[in-house]
């Protein structure tokens, strides 16, 4: 509690110069709750619009009469609104700087005007390859800047991009290729992450295996390694670059045409296809991009985030892009080849703000302050966190270590689902608490309720719905609306659900305290129980499964396996092992469980449901609290199940 407490001014010298003072932002919001219509019209202003709108909002949550738009007569393309109005103002500017994983290897950046001819390249080799307007393309690259071109390329052709971290198996590529029946997909030889190689060709060469509707691969020259090409499917993005032109006419978007399709995990099922449409998306990740990062022109900004994230399509790509800001793109991890790394990038291309995960700060304060001491990092004015909740200590290292004390930290709440950021200070608004995400955005309504729906007023705690929809909102779960209205608006009828935890102190200040539902965050990676369980169950020797998560130190939460044997296998400590890699390799490495316990039998009710609730407990090792066992059909598994727990 005396953590919660705490408060953190923002010196009087940051406020005076910030953007936004605590008088603006109440102004700004009592008018976007007050009158939605013609405050949004106003913020629209924000983009350039081929024909701009004179419609805001038109949504309604109601089963009856369920629908979603926003400024449906307008017309766009995001793509030109990213690169093509900075060319007059600021085409020498950088608007990519890009730092290789090796060190010792030169960075590489793109003014405007360079990023114009190779997005427009990008976008004319897609199209000599066959790929129109409305198409899925899949994108599964390194972070390289090619990456950031394909991904422009598709808005500037009105394709619908489809970026699948580089980090996920053949077989969870495959599935995400499949289910948007996506013909095409951008990769590259290579990927390279701490000095290692990751081999994308190939992976996508096993995809490709298991998915029928992919036609063609193309492929970017990264490392030069040595890959198979198939005839008639696959071509290199160089040869066919050298035939096209480096000017390609940007398509007229409407407002509400799909801008793309991100796969995220649920509670239940597969991977959701959440479909982010191009107006609305674009408006939010720009004007949130300059209210909670107080951002100025010229300003270099790093969100250190991968772009197979939203957080990279938001915060690295479309809103910094929107803001004509320059935007740093690293392509390797935070730790590699030492602990210093990210603050010697920080020193090296002076990054004003910075915005990374909890679990990278956990990472990194666990080497100690020397590597953070030994940069200068002067150059820093702000920091952020996102992707799960931040604890207060790795909230005062990052302040006191990493910003010397000068630098506000800005925690920021939000998902896949709502674009960009829902509750956030702003930084010349907001006095900070280590922990608290604080406010909400200009337009969000947020509420909290009880397992009811009654609306909790005043200090509270309960579960997080929003009430109105605002610009960035997904629209729907790709081939499934109806999964859509079932998996957010059929909970609280007439609100959006977002399945997180919340409490509401004396100040009013939001602190988010987890996922309600099974999802669990490793390290910032949002993943579903049921995915993990499913890929289990796969394996012959496997009956049954359950996953739960469970408090980890650098990791947030790690992943506990409950694997029940089918009859006449038994287990051994080769089997658990053989079991964790086959789940990296049918999800990813970031799925792998930390913890496999075999389970003769898991706790059950009579109806057969699984007790997720204790497995949960004997996970954490909280055997002493396990509550009403009674109901369970056979209440000695518990036993067994507490007395061969892993640690
Ligand atoms: C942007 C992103 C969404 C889930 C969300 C919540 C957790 C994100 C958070 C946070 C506490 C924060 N989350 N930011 N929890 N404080 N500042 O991460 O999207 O991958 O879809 O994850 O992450 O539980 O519901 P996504």
């Amino acid at each position: 509690m005396a953590d919660q407490q705490q408060v953190y001014p923002v010196p009087d010298e940051w406020k005076r110069r910030a953007k936004v003072d605590a008088e603006g932002y109440e102004t700004l919001y009592g008018r976007s709750i007050a009158d939605p219509g013609s405050f949004w019209l106003e913020q629209a202003r924000r983009l350039d619009w081929i024909k701009r709108p004179e419609i805001a909002g038109d949504w309604s949550f109601d089963e009856s009469d369920f629908h979603i738009n926003w400024f449906t007569d307008g017309k766009l393309n995001v793509a030109a609104n990213c690169i093509d109005r900075h060319l007059a103002s600021r085409g020498a500017a950088p608007a990519i700087i890009w730092e290789p994983d090796d060190p010792n290897e030169p960075a590489r950046r793109y003014a405007y005007l360079e990023l114009h001819q190779e997005v427009c390249r990008f976008a004319n080799v897609l199209k000599a390859e066959g790929v129109e307007k409305g198409d899925r393309v899949t994108i599964y690259m390194p972070m390289i800047p090619e990456a950031a071109f394909a991904v422009l390329a598709c808005a500037r052709i009105g394709a619908i991009h489809s970026v699948v971290f580089a980090g996920f198996s053949p077989e969870a590529l495959a599935g995400r290729i499949t289910d948007c029946d996506s013909e095409f997909c951008i990769t590259a030889d290579e990927g390279r992450r701490g000095g290692k190689r990751i081999p994308l060709k190939a992976n996508v060469d096993a995809a490709a295996d298991r998915a029928p509707a992919l036609k063609k691969v193309i492929v970017v020259q990264a490392t030069g390694g040595d890959v198979a090409m198939k005839e008639g499917r696959d071509v290199w993005y160089h040869h066919v670059a050298e035939s096209v032109s480096d000017d390609c006419p940007a398509e007229v978007m409407g407002a509400e045409d799909p801008l793309f399709i991100l796969y995220t995990s649920g509670s239940t099922g597969k991977p959701k296809g959440v479909l982010h449409t191009s107006g609305g998306y674009l408006l939010w990740a720009s004007l949130t991009h300059e209210l909670a990062f107080d951002y100025k022109e010229g300003e270099i900004f790093w969100c250190a985030a991968d772009i197979g994230w939203i957080t990279g399509h938001s915060y690295i790509l479309y809103g910094p892009l929107a803001n004509g800001a320059t935007t740093v793109m690293y392509e390797g991890v935070p730790n590699w080849p030492d602990a210093s790394r990210i603050w010697q990038i920080v020193d090296k291309h002076q990054v004003n703000t910075l915005y990374t995960a909890p679990t990278a700060l956990r990472a990194l304060m666990a080497e100690g302050d020397q590597p953070v001491k030994a940069t200068s990092r002067a150059s820093l004015r702000l920091l952020g966190t996102v992707g799960e909740p931040i604890n207060p200590q790795a909230w005062r290292w990052y302040y006191d270590v990493v910003g010397d004390g000068r630098c506000p930290v800005i925690d920021t709440w939000w998902q896949t689902e709502t674009g960009g950021h829902m509750i956030a200070p702003l930084p010349g608004a907001h006095d900070l608490k280590p922990g608290s995400a604080v406010k909400p955005m200009p337009g969000v309504d947020p509420q909290i309720v009880d397992a009811d729906g009654n609306v909790l007023p005043g200090a509270t705690e309960g579960n997080l719905v929003i009430a109105k929809s605002w610009p960035g909102q997904m629209r729907t779960v790709w081939n499934d609306h109806d999964r859509f209205f079932q998996t957010y608006f059929s909970t609280y009828p007439g609100k959006y659900f977002t399945s997180d935890g919340c409490r509401r102190d004396e100040d009013g200040y939001y602190w988010i305290t987890g996922r309600v539902d099974d999802v669990i965050n490793v390290s910032g990676h949002r993943m579903g129980t049921a995915e993990i369980e499913s890929a289990l169950v796969l394996h012959e020797k496997v009956a049954e499964a359950a996953v739960v998560g469970r408090p980890h130190d650098v990791k947030g939460q790690g992943i506990y396996a409950y694997v029940t044997l089918n009859s006449g296998v038994h287990p051994s400590d080769e089997l658990r092992d053989t079991l964790k890699q086959w789940v990296r390799k049918e999800i990813g490495p970031i799925a792998t469980p930390d913890a496999l316990q075999f389970a003769p039998s898991l706790p059950k009710t009579r109806s057969g449901k699984i007790m997720r609730r204790i497995l949960r407990k004997i996970a954490e090792g909280d055997t002493s609290s396990l509550g009403d066992t009674s109901t369970l059909a056979d209440p000695s598994v518990v036993d067994h199940l507490v007395a061969n727990r892993v640690a």
